[in-house]
């Protein structure tokens, strides 16, 4: 069976508590179970981990060279300063898709810069909790 690495970046546990306007009510523990739902149907084994640490997420990628077929990661405010984890994406050699869930291009100057588009197979942003599972359906077809 197909296995594909979830990565949440840091805060995305505030999901649902928080800035309801800006990231909607949906929580992770529901984003999480939407994703296992999808995987299970197209059979593909998924494990999702959140982390609010640069190098835990640097870690669970370079791990995951040699036990997974993709990574799907919302790299939250990472995306705009981690070329660790770019790093990481390069030298796994694993094909990445990249999410957000809000259009990263209608906010803030400095949200309008990813280090991890150029290294990600794709990215897909702006469509709330869907734009995880439109990333995951995508990532399954790809690997
Ligand atoms: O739109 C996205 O998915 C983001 O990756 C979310 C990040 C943000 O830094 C990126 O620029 C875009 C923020 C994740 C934190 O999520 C929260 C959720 C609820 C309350 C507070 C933060």
């Amino acid at each position: 069976m197909k296995k594909i690495l979830v990565i949440h970046g840091p805060n995305l546990s505030l999901l649902g508590k928080r800035e309801p306007q800006i990231y909607g009510m949906v929580t992770l523990k529901q984003i999480n179970a939407k994703l296992k739902s999808i995987a299970k149907k197209k059979k593909v084994s998924l494990t999702i981990i959140q982390s609010n640490h640069e190098g835990e997420i640097v870690d669970a990628i370079t791990k995951a060279s040699s036990r997974y077929q993709g990574v799907l990661i919302n790299p939250a405010a990472y995306t705009h300063t981690s070329v660790a984890i770019r790093d990481a994406l390069v030298a796994s050699g694993l094909p990445t898709v990249e999410v957000h869930l809000s259009n990263i291009y209608s906010r803030e100057e400095f949200r309008q810069k990813s280090l991890i588009s150029p290294v990600a197979k794709g990215v897909i942003l702006g469509f709330g909790q869907q734009s995880y599972y439109l990333g995951l359906e995508t990532l399954i077809e790809i690997i």
